[in-house]
């Protein structure tokens, strides 16, 4: 029974690992978000799929939840030189995106791999077997998606990790787009999704880490096709994130920052929501919007209730 993922970063990675504890991980298979990407000093940037990726292969650093642990930052720390004589309106030797120097290597290697026409499909295989990966990652798309946030107090749009990491998501948005020039989902990501027993959309932000897979053409319709085998774990828990802005993205953007808001995005796509018991209450409203309510405690604090959260994911799903 082939479990499919549709994930972001931290939480996504972090439901990942408590699923292989109950469910084979050569079964399973993660679709991830890459319209968080980004280029950097020439080299090419995938953080949700290097943030997956190091959580199962055990190396993230478990208090950023981005990176490697014991991590050594001399590369950013020798980019300082150029600062001063960086002549003004050059983006050259940015030192607010933090690459460790063996995160780098992970950057290095993909770029290199892309420049010699390979796709980010099987480089995204490489670098999992390179970290002995037994799950399968897959980019969602082969080509550039990219998510671009409007600011609402100057109306000037950003691209996302500006938003994320330079201006650390501390200001009001205003708009969501994902810009591409017709990307697609790959055969793979297509065929899995197909495939596969149940579906799990991770909990990852619905706006900017499971919308730019939905927004792939035939995605959504493939998903609602298949609803009631569609599990969502909602990443909201009494009304708040766990990390990261989808709590004040969901207010800004005028939607109901909590279970009920969430279920209102995921009726479409999914069968049931798995929310925590802080959200009990509101499980009426859930079922209101369109979805099964599943209550189960959902923040992964330690192994044991994360396991039991990903089994009681995949249970809703055979119901
Ligand atoms: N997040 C930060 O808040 N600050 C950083 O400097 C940063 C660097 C970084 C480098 C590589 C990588 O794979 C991820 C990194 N992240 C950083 C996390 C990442 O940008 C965000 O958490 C995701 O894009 C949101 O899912």
């Amino acid at each position: 029974m082939t479990v499919a993922v549709l994930c972001g970063g931290v939480g996504a990675a972090r439901f990942l690992r408590a699923l292989a504890m109950v469910h084979p991980a050569s079964d399973t298979v993660a679709v991830v978000n890459t319209a968080d990407d980004t280029v950097l000093h020439g080299l090419a940037i995938s953080p949700d799929l290097d943030t997956v990726a190091y959580t199962l292969a055990g190396v993230i650093d478990p208090e950023r939840g981005w990176g490697l642990e014991g991590e050594t930052w001399q590369a950013m720390g020798a980019l300082g030189r150029f600062e001063p004589v960086r002549p003004t309106g050059s983006a050259a030797a940015p030192t607010w995106f933090n690459l460790g120097d063996k995160d780098l290597a992970t950057h290095f290697y993909r770029t290199a791999r892309l420049a010699e026409g390979a796709s980010l499909t099987e480089v995204t295989a490489e670098i999992g077997r390179a970290f002995g990966l037994e799950q399968r990652l897959l980019p969602m798309s082969d080509e550039p998606v990219r998510t671009m946030v409007t600011l609402a107090d100057d109306g000037i749009e950003a691209p996302f990790q500006e938003y994320f990491v330079r201006l650390r998501h501390s200001v009001p948005v205003s708009a969501v787009r994902f810009a591409h020039d017709d990307a697609r989902p790959t055969d793979a990501v297509l065929r899995a999704l197909e495939q596969a027993s149940c579906i799990v959309v991770a909990p990852s932000n619905p706006l900017v880490s499971i919308a730019p897979i939905r927004c792939l053409p035939g995605v959504d319709a493939l998903l609602a096709g298949r609803r009631e085998s569609v599990v969502a774990v909602s990443p909201l828990v009494g009304g708040a994130a766990l990390k990261g802005p989808a709590d004040r993205m969901m207010s800004e953007l005028g939607l109901r920052a909590d279970v009920v808001g969430v279920a209102g995005l995921y009726a479409p796509i999914a069968g049931a929501l798995v929310i925590d018991p802080v959200d009990a209450h509101l499980a009426g409203d859930v079922e209101a919007a369109g979805m099964r309510a599943v209550v189960t405690p959902s923040i992964m604090s330690d192994p044991d209730v994360a396991a039991r959260l990903a089994a009681a994911t995949l249970a809703a799903a055979a119901q």
